[in-house]
């Protein structure tokens, strides 16, 4: 595959940018690749900076439900260019947005729209602890909430203890007040509500974690949360940031009927340009200035081409068929996948939730951190370079979700699944 193109642009942009990239996954390092310049993305396939095409699992990392260049989210971020970019005052799309997020997320009355999952969640997590008045937030190992110090936290040396930062300018002040418990253990986060119940604000979840590979929460996991915050006083935050109108119109807790107290949103809300937003109960929410007295703020917040383009998206994700018609492609994916690592003789542990999925390179199950952390990178990355060079661009890392999106059709999905045949040989042929 020739990639001299991607290959010289990789090299001016670590003259000016840290890494040549604007956020870390991109630099394809967990992968050993020199990353990919994208010129152009156009339906389910994006094109790099030699002329090569690839059908596109990524899809901006979950924004892109309804594939490149949906012609009626173009058609609205035309019709809002118009009139104007940026207004920094208010406008009806914004409470048009606002409205239709209100309609589809059950436990949301009030929402609030910010530029990125990481300011939603670090946002809601300032607004529990105002709330609660309380400092601790517990959140789950492997889940990711965006890079706000309160997040950048891993275990500490036992799980009833402090966490610790995970990354240098991380404070151990702010550290001491994140514990870290393991998603799908309900009894350890018994333990740690019996040991800290009354010292915590909120627990914060992926209810489908998407960043450590896919697992899915197991039956009675997303329940158990929401009654042990319940009995404890604190909030239950769902980060729907990639599961939020990924997994149906309403999002996980429509799916598993479990209400949180506060959701974060993000990806998909902005078809494709920047946008995030948290909301919940109007007794929580109206603690936010200017109707209360907890600060948040944003330049571009509620942006015009932001919202319309999600206006646009929520407007097709919220039409009779259209989480049916996505979960059949996911299905044809998942099933194509598993019989083709199977031929191979393979060992892929498949988890999917709806429209995304995750192969694991491991024997047993993954059910949580450490189970997806037994998983063999180095196989991942085999399969990850043979699928590349066969046209399919996949996660450059064993750790993320692929995405299906309505652009994919059974034809692209059947060409995926003959590279992944030959990948999975390829895996099969390597001695590792
Ligand atoms: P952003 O700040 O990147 O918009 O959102 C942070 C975030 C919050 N919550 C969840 C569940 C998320 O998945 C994310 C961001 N997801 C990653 C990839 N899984 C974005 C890709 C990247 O970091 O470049």
């Amino acid at each position: 595959m020739n990639n001299i193109n991607s290959i010289k642009l990789f090299e001016e942009a670590q003259k000016y940018i840290p890494g040549g990239v604007n956020s870390p996954v991109r630099a394809f390092k967990s992968v050993g690749l020199s990353p990919l310049y994208i010129e152009k993305g156009r339906g389910a396939y994006i094109y790099d900076s030699d002329g090569n095409g690839y059908i596109d699992y990524v899809g901006s990392w979950g924004p892109l439900i309804l594939g490149h260049l949906h012609p009626e989210v173009i058609g609205a971020i035309s019709e809002c260019l118009a009139v104007g970019t940026s207004f920094g005052a208010p406008t009806e799309r914004e409470t048009t947005l606002a409205r239709m997020i209100v309609e589809a997320m059950p436990s949301v009355e009030m929402v609030r729209l910010v530029n990125s999952g990481t300011e939603a969640a670090m946002s809601a997590a300032r607004l529990a602890r105002a709330y609660t008045k309380r400092k601790k937030i517990i959140k789950f190992e492997g889940c990711y909430h965006g890079h706000a110090d309160t997040f950048l936290i891993k275990a500490g040396s036992g799980a009833l203890t402090h966490g610790v930062p995970t990354s240098p300018g991380v404070i151990e002040e702010t550290a001491a007040h994140t514990i870290n418990a393991t998603f799908n253990d309900l009894e350890g986060l018994e333990q740690l509500f019996k040991s800290s119940g009354e010292e915590i604000a909120a627990v914060i979840v992926e209810p489908v974690p998407g960043n450590m590979g896919v697992v899915p929460p197991q039956p009675g996991f997303l329940q158990g949360l929401r009654d042990l915050a319940s009995r404890y006083g604190s909030l239950l935050i769902f980060d729907e940031v990639i599961t939020g109108f990924r997994l149906s119109y309403g999002g996980a807790q429509s799916l598993y009927g479990v209400m949180p107290d506060i959701t974060c949103m993000g990806k998909i809300i902005g078809g494709g340009l920047p946008v995030g937003a948290y909301g919940g109960r109007k007794e929580i929410m109206s603690m936010l200035s200017p109707s209360g007295p907890v600060y948040q703020a944003g330049t571009l917040s509620g942006n015009p081409l932001a919202v319309s383009a999600g206006i646009a998206a929520l407007k097709i994700l919220g039409r009779p068929g259209f989480y049916e018609e996505l979960d059949g492609k996911a299905s044809r994916m998942a099933i194509g996948l598993s019989g083709a690592a199977r031929k191979a003789g393979v060992e892929v542990c498949f988890n999917r939730v709806g429209s995304m999925l995750c192969g694991f390179f491991t024997k047993g199950r993954v059910t949580d951190f450490k189970t997806a952390c037994d998983s063999d990178t180095r196989k991942y990355s085999v399969f990850f370079r043979s699928m590349l060079e066969q046209g399919v661009y996949l996660a450059p890392s064993q750790f993320e979700a692929a995405f299906i999106s309505l652009a994919h059709t059974n034809e692209i999905i059947d060409k995926t699944l003959e590279a992944a045949s030959r990948a999975f040989e390829a895996v099969a042929n390597t001695s590792f």
